[in-house]
């Protein structure tokens, strides 16, 4: 639903492009604006020390990369991220090596969303320039239907309603936010779907134990392990939905993490402090167009991939170049061709990883399930990927987002 202004409003402001959210897709949206040279300004509910140090994502897909290096914007993550080029799976006591470099030629980046983020906002406002309001409060959308549409929020310190008056919000507010709330019902079609199962999201103060991600299926449930940084590891439990973290402390935790990844000659796990310990119910939702009006959906405010295949970063960015692009070149050249087909663009890889998302889900939770015979087809569904070199080829391209088209 969309609001009037506020009555008690400071004096309207005129801008190009609004941007609620100072996510990776607000953040992306927001530079190639202003390496465009279009007028934006970015809201965002919390700080900037906030926003460069809240912990998710890691996996990053080399086409992303490339667009971020291309765009100036992936110097530090060049410099630093860690190159992955293969994976294992540990099943039935056993490591499997999965060889994705060799099978595409391409690779994984490994680099901390807080670390992207923190890049992003520094090369935004610091080096670009751009203007970013951290810790509004009350953010509304009005008018969006109209060449009038405009975002206020309330200035936390001064009381009083600021009112942006724009030609476009570009909604990147997360699964959270309110822009996706501004559309009125029935405008858009929103697809959900459970997973009916739920993740322990960990993150622990100990080195990697392993030189590359490490997926464990097991009777117990599904367990991960991801490198971070040469220090913080991150480690994934699958869990009933709804569980409590509380249920699961440090030595239960290492526990099951050392039972569901054993396997034969695997190296030990490094144990260490559990700086971050969350429960994700495992849910997607879509978001039909993602366009309504002056609002333009980007990331998750658009769609929730659940971190089952580490997509949701990768799409947020896929959306915010697309976005901004399209932005750019209706105001530069009055080109509208980007902004008419730019949800269709998104929605293409969405579902085409949303399906590979629950394809890998039949992976990790058929064995745990407590139906033989949905363990029976996970595991041979896994035992595939290493009996045929077609099927690896096309996991491996679904796994890499590396397909030529969607
Ligand atoms: P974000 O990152 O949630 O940013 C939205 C921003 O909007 C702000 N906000 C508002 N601002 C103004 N007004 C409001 N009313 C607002 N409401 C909210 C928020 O404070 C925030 O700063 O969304 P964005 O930009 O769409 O980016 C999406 C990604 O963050 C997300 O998809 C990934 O983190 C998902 N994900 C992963 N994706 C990958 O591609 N690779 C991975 O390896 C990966 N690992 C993960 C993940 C997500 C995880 N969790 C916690 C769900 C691992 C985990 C554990």
């Amino acid at each position: 639903m969309t609001h009037p202004p506020h009555s008690n409003s400071a004096p309207e402001e005129r801008r190009t492009v609004v941007v609620v959210g100072a996510g990776p897709a607000g953040l992306a949206v927001a530079n190639v604006l202003r390496a465009a040279d279009v007028d934006c300004v970015v809201l965002e509910t919390e700080s900037r020390q906030f926003v460069e140090s809240r912990p998710r994502a890691g996996v990053i897909e080399e086409w992303a990369v490339r667009e971020l290096r291309q765009r100036g914007l992936g110097e530090n993550l060049a410099a630093r991220a860690q190159l992955h080029t293969e994976c294992e799976f540990r099943f039935a006591g056993e490591r499997f090596r999965f060889d994705y470099h060799e099978l595409t030629a391409q690779h994984h980046y490994v680099y901390p969303q807080p670390l992207l983020v923190t890049d992003l906002v520094r090369e935004y406002a610091d080096v670009r320039g751009g203007d970013i309001r951290f810790g509004v409060r009350e953010v509304v959308l009005h008018d969006l239907e109209t060449d009038r549409a405009a975002v206020s929020y309330l200035d936390p310190e001064t009381g009083r309603r600021h009112v942006l008056r724009c030609e476009f919000v570009a909604g990147c507010d997360g699964a959270r936010g309110v822009t996706r709330d501004a559309i009125p019902a029935g405008r858009v079609r929103v697809s959900r779907h459970d997973y009916g199962t739920a993740w322990l999201a960990l993150l622990a103060e100990a080195p990697p134990s392993s030189d590359c991600v490490v997926f464990g299926v097991h009777p117990n449930g599904f367990a991960g392990h991801m490198a971070r940084s040469p220090e913080v590891t991150r480690y994934y439990l699958q869990c009933p939905p709804g569980d409590d973290p509380e249920n699961w402390p440090h030595d239960r935790v290492w526990d099951e993490l050392r039972e569901r990844l054993r396997a034969a000659g695997a190296p030990q796990l490094a144990e260490g402090r559990l700086i971050e310990k969350r429960v994700l119910d495992m849910h997607d939702y879509v978001v039909e167009p993602m366009v309504y009006g002056r609002l333009f959906l980007a990331g998750d405010a658009g769609h929730l991939t659940a971190p089952i295949a580490a997509k949701g970063m990768n799409l947020a960015l896929h959306d915010a170049f697309l976005l901004g692009d399209a932005i750019a070149a209706h105001v530069a050249k009055d080109d509208d061709e980007g902004l008419a087909g730019y949800s269709h663009a998104c929605l293409r890889r969405v579902w085409d990883y949303q399906e590979f998302s629950q394809f890998l889900s039949g992976i990790y939770h058929g064995t745990a399930s407590g139906d033989p015979f949905l363990a029976g087809t996970s595991l041979a569904r896994l035992r595939r990927l290493f009996t045929s070199r077609a099927a690896a080829t096309a996991f491996a391209e679904q796994y890499l987002g590396s397909a030529p088209a969607f």
